[in-house]
């Protein structure tokens, strides 16, 4: 074949510089971009994620034409589609005479199995890209697992200070410290008033997609109501540009903090838009630099929000395909209690959940505690199945790709991996949530009280937890004192811990879930 070559351009590729286009000139270059039921549909998103993505896509399509690029745009209402892209590549090759694919890589192992595929069933040459908007390279990242015993991200995150030169004062961590976490630990305080997130109105090209997803995905979870992502470059850059003056300054302060209500805190809320190539986090992580060394922003604030990039989202990414295929069946506590309704309704009477849920619906969004603390602590003491929370956390989420949040559930909530990622199960009982949050005092569920169908059920299902795995986890360095002071416990107390655990744990519906 003769003609130019083809460039699928994925939902979460919608960078400018991807490294696709990066060697293409536009006269000899078709640009395909695809809107398929099967990315639709292979989990039921949430309707907020699929008209983010949807309506990015439509809008970097234009942004690409205006750049002088040939844009082959095929609608999910396109009669032909034949609804994935492997379908469609497969027809665009012939539409347009095609001599050759070149794509970047893809942020998922199941879109990665059907590239190598292309390789083998399509009639011309594949070529496939490193995706070159993530800071570490995935050889660079094997490299630097090899060998070690203990892949922790405190360490991979000094090697990312060092490349990125980011913080540093030659090679050394500006203020004399890598990690500031500790100053990072503030509490719900009362009044406390976040400024709020700029709000995009809906121009027509999403008022289209919002109505269409509205009626297609009708049944899927979640509320299109508060819809006002950023959708466009211009627009997450002033979503950018919002948070590092009016949030980053108390970014690291609240980071933990939980309030009744305040659904973004002093959060970026910027990972749907990193993650489908809006923002790049280079540039953002050396713009919260800036704000530092102007005095702006204080130095814990900043650090902890580049640690949070460079650190944490590259190493979980790292992980993702150091560990898959096998992270996707990981169990390592032999978890399989299935996911209670309650996390699609939020009808529990355990105000953190259903608060959390409730923002999760709304928003398609939870900020990281609540995530990490909350629904997954929660997940994790139950014994909820990794496959069953997985899918749910890739569902509900604006930012989720399987590359980020798999790690993320099997690895930092649920130690399915068998401690590969995380030196601890963030196990917490109720005082944890209780010190964090304002929500035990709106429950009906006291935290105080320990055992009893009056007490908060993360207290027992603490106990439990650690009971039910003592021969998996006692051996813990960092769990040794939890585990002393149950052993110091009379049986009569660990009997009831015990018993009241179970008394809840039967009381969860077995139900299958209606919106998975
Ligand atoms: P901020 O709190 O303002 O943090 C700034 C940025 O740091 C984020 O935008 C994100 O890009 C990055 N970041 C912070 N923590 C992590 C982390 N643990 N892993 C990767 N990046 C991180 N993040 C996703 O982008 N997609 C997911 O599907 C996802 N699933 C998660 C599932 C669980 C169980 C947990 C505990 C965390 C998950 N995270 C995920 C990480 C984190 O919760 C979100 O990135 C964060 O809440 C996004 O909101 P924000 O932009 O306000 O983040
Ligand atoms: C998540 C998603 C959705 C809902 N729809 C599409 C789509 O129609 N077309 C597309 O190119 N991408 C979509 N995506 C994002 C893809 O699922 C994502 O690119 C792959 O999972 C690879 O990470």
């Amino acid at each position: 074949m003769t003609g130019p070559v083809l460039v699928p351009i994925l939902g979460d590729q919608l960078s400018p510089d991807i490294s696709s286009l990066a060697d293409r000139r536009p006269e000899d270059t078709v640009v395909l971009m695809m809107e398929v039921v099967e990315e639709t549909t292979y989990v039921r998103h949430h309707k907020a994620k699929i008209a983010l993505i949807l309506s990015a896509m439509r809008h970097f399509a234009e942004e690409l034409r205006e750049a002088g690029w040939m844009v082959d745009y095929v609608r999910l209402d396109a009669p032909e589609n034949t609804g994935s892209f492997t379908g469609e590549v497969a027809r665009a090759i012939t539409r347009h005479n095609a001599r050759g694919v070149q794509v970047t890589e893809p942020g998922e192992w199941r879109v990665r199995q059907a590239m190598e595929q292309w390789r083998t069933d399509l009639p011309v040459r594949v070529r496939i890209l490193p995706d070159t908007r993530f800071i570490c390279p995935l050889p660079d990242f094997f490299e630097w697992a090899a060998g070690r015993r203990e892949l922790r991200m405190e360490w991979f995150y000094r090697e990312m200070r060092r490349k990125t030169g980011l913080l540093m004062d030659g090679d050394k961590p500006v203020g004399g410290r890598w990690n500031f976490d500790a100053e990072n630990r503030g509490g719900p305080e009362a009044g406390l008033a976040p400024p709020g997130l700029p709000a995009f109105k809906a121009d027509d090209t999403t008022r289209e997609v919002l109505e269409m997803v509205s009626t297609r995905f009708a049944r899927h979870f979640g509320s299109l109501d508060k819809f006002a992502w950023p959708v466009t470059r211009a627009e997450a850059e002033q979503a950018r540009d919002a948070f590092l003056k009016d949030r980053l300054p108390l970014f690291g302060k609240y980071q933990d903090a939980m309030v009744s209500g305040q659904d973004f805190l002093f959060h970026a809320a910027l990972s749907p838009a990193i993650n489908i190539g809006l923002l790049d986090p280079l540039d953002l992580c050396q713009r919260a630099e800036t704000e530092w060394r102007e005095g702006r922003a204080p130095l814990e604030a900043v650090e902890g929000f580049i640690r949070q990039i460079i650190g944490w989202r590259e190493y979980i990414r790292g992980m993702y395909w150091l560990e898959m295929p096998g992270l996707a069946d990981a169990n390592g506590l032999d978890a399989h209690r299935p996911l209670p309704e309650f996390y699609w309704t939020g009808d529990t009477p355990m105000h953190c959940i259903a608060e959390c849920v409730r923002t999760t619906r709304d928003n398609a969004y939870a900020h990281h505690i609540q995530r990490l603390m909350v629904l997954g602590n929660f997940a994790l003491l139950a014994g909820l199945a990794p496959r069953e929370v997985a899918e749910w956390y890739l569902i509900v989420f604006a930012d989720a790709y399987e590359w980020v949040e798999l790690p993320n559930v099997a690895g930092m909530i649920l130690h399915a991996d068998k401690g590969r990622l995380a030196s601890k199960p963030y196990a917490a009982s109720g005082a944890y949530i209780d010190r964090m949050s304002d929500y035990c005092g709106k429950c009906t569920f006291n935290v105080k009280q320990k055992t009893g169908p009056a007490a908060c059920p993360f207290n027992a299902l603490y106990w439990h937890f650690l009971a039910r795995n003592e021969k998996r986890l006692a051996g813990y360095h960092r769990l040794a004192q939890p585990y002393a002071t149950w052993r110091r416990m009379s049986e009569e107390r660990r009997h009831e811990y015990i018993a009241s655990a179970e008394a809840f744990l039967d009381s969860l519906s077995d139900q299958p879930s209606t919106w998975g």
